[in-house]
């Protein structure tokens, strides 16, 4: 699967993916050897490589020739890829899309490489030993495309409601492979309107953006209730054939801060959230349609409302499926925890912005995204880490100027940064690192927030709360780890938060239990972090149901 919807009708498109590639591994004692293995998928899951950190190279074969585009949703964590032995892309980070495309192919079977490797080292930045693995593989999907010598690169929809009806500002970026100029018309419809870029000249190898507006008179909002969706449908013609299209999806929905609040179409939202990583036993991080969209199921029958894509950005058939069941999602960028240290490695701050222009690039039309998120609980108590906040928060509000952004601080009354998002969010575990009973420590740290920081009077969201329940073990005393005390201390916490007027939601730590690096052992049993509501396998622990429980009566 490519996406839940079909966004070419004109362009041919296949899936490369979605059947058994060659894959060799170059290191270990397993190098040189050759094995048929399953794409997407990671590694992790073949029988031999579930602990293989190192290179390894995935081979396929495709008949076709002239203008491809060859789209790579996502490989783990580093790719190079040839096509006839020739590189073609190179990309760092496993949750961003990246492309390439090849003018004049001849005709016949070719062959495609991908040089996926998951190893760490100083050239990473942000796939670092952490409390979630980064696994190896051809975790999304790759796309083989025919194009012309002009196609339409990317179609943003920017919705907004104005003089009693909604508008939208359609963006369309056309590009020229040529290298002579191209002339082309193009047209975009979305539900009954219409409207026309005629005589479109392109430079040699140039690119252009052609930004119209609509105003709809009789369309649906989307909220969470009423998830409703349109097509924008842009085509490209060149002398007066149909050459190229792409239809991407929106919704006709606001996000805006008030005060304390988060507004959708003029309505304060109360967040009640998990954090998820993508990451399953079978799958590793390559988690297929079924399992994404179970995951949400369960999310929805929690009386859940949203989720926080921690900590990078997520698959857009998830977001598919976000946007088509009406939760909100918090996507933020690739970071976990990084100190000074880590984010004064020269490679930090070129890698974050990298993944903060693709994730916004890519995912800017979904609905359900209603804020973007950075840095994860980097070091916002340093003057160096709080320039790379501003930095990546002002390309956030350069790159999508419509939708708020935060960051999820864990730095209790040293943070210096809640000047710069636009939501102030923090990450607290009273009952679990800490015995501060859960009221005590949350009004200690508001009223720092309102008292001695520039984010005062802005929305306060909280972006984790949770405890350790290891599925299964139980003790009369109820000590920590067991279920029982995980689901009294979320009960304990979730009233808390939830009963506390000036926050306007919360995200628990965390929807299922998901496997940690190597490095993290000493501090998580099973090598997994164990503080899921269910455990790996999706199998309920007693704090789901208490979880249900709260989550449906507030
Ligand atoms: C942090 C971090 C999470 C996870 C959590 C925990 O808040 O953001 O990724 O590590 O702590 O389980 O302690």
């Amino acid at each position: 699967m490519i996406r839940t919807f079909d966004t070419h009708k004109i362009r041919f498109q296949k899936e490369l993916t979605g059947k058994l590639w060659q894959f060799t591994p170059c290191q270990g004692e397993l190098a040189g050897r050759t094995y048929t293995v399953a794409t997407p998928g990671c590694w992790e899951n073949y029988p031999d490589f579930g602990n293989y950190r190192g290179e390894g190279i995935y081979r396929t074969t495709f008949c076709g020739g002239g203008n491809l585009r060859l789209e790579f949703k996502g490989v783990s964590h580093t790719a190079a890829v040839f096509l006839d032995g020739r590189e073609i892309a190179r990309h760092y980070n496993a949750y961003t899309i990246f492309d390439a495309v090849v003018r004049n192919l001849p005709q016949g079977e070719h062959t495609l490489e991908i040089r996926a490797d998951n190893r760490f080292s100083g050239e990473s930045a942000l796939h670092i030993p952490n409390d979630y693995m980064s696994y190896g593989g051809i975790s999304r999907p790759v796309v083989l495309e025919q194009i012309g010598d002009v196609y339409i690169r990317q179609a943003h929809v920017t919705p907004f409601w104005e003089n009693g009806v909604w508008n939208a500002e359609v963006s369309l970026t056309v590009k020229n492979t040529a290298d002579m100029p191209q002339q082309c018309t193009v047209s975009a419809d979305a539900d009954t309107e219409h409207v026309l870029w005629e005589e479109v000249t392109l430079e040699p190898l140039g690119e252009k953006v052609l930004t119209k507006r609509m105003t709809f008179s009789d369309v649906e909002a989307w909220d969470m209730e009423h998830p409703r969706l349109y097509e924008v449908n842009a085509v490209l013609m060149q002398d007066g054939k149909e050459v190229d299209d792409l239809i991407d999806r929106f919704g006709f929905r606001e996000v805006r801060t008030e005060g304390k609040r988060i507004l959708l179409n003029g309505k304060a939202v109360r967040i009640k959230g998990f954090c998820r990583h993508e990451d399953h036993p079978q799958f590793g991080c390559a988690l297929p349609y079924a399992a994404m969209a179970a995951d949400l199921e369960s999310i929805r029958h929690l009386g859940a409302n949203s989720v926080r894509t921690a900590h990078y950005p997520n698959d857009e058939i998830f977001l598919d499926l976000c946007d088509e069941m009406g939760i909100l999602v918090w996507e933020e960028n690739h970071a976990r925890g990084l100190s000074l240290e880590d984010m004064r490695n020269p490679h930090f701050e070129p890698q974050a912005e990298q993944v903060i222009r693709e994730m916004i690039a890519a995912h800017y039309n979904h609905p359900s995204i209603y804020i973007w998120g950075i840095l994860n609980e980097c070091a916002s108590e340093t003057e160096y880490g709080r320039e790379c906040y501003r930095k990546q928060l002002a390309l956030i509000k350069e790159l999508d100027p419509t939708r708020p952004h935060s960051f999820a601080s864990c730095k209790f009354k040293t943070d210096i940064c809640f000047g710069l998002p636009e939501v102030v969010s923090y990450n607290i575990y009273p009952k679990w690192y800490h015995d501060t009973p859960v009221h005590e420590y949350l009004d200690e740290l508001y009223r720092w927030v309102q008292e001695e920081t520039e984010g005062r009077g802005k929305p306060f969201l909280i972006t984790e709360i949770g405890a350790g329940g290891i599925y299964g073990y139980r003790n009369p005393y109820h000590s920590k780890w067991t279920e029982e005390y995980q689901a009294e201390t979320l009960e304990e916490q979730l009233r808390a938060v939830l009963e506390y007027e000036d926050c306007c939601g919360v995200y628990i730590w965390q929807f299922c239990d998901v496997r940690v690096c190597e490095e993290w052992f000493d501090k998580r049993p099973r090598t997994m972090n164990n503080k899921g509501v269910v455990d790996e396998y999706r199998r309920r622990k007693l704090a789901y149901d208490v979880v249900k429980r709260i989550f449906e009566n507030f």
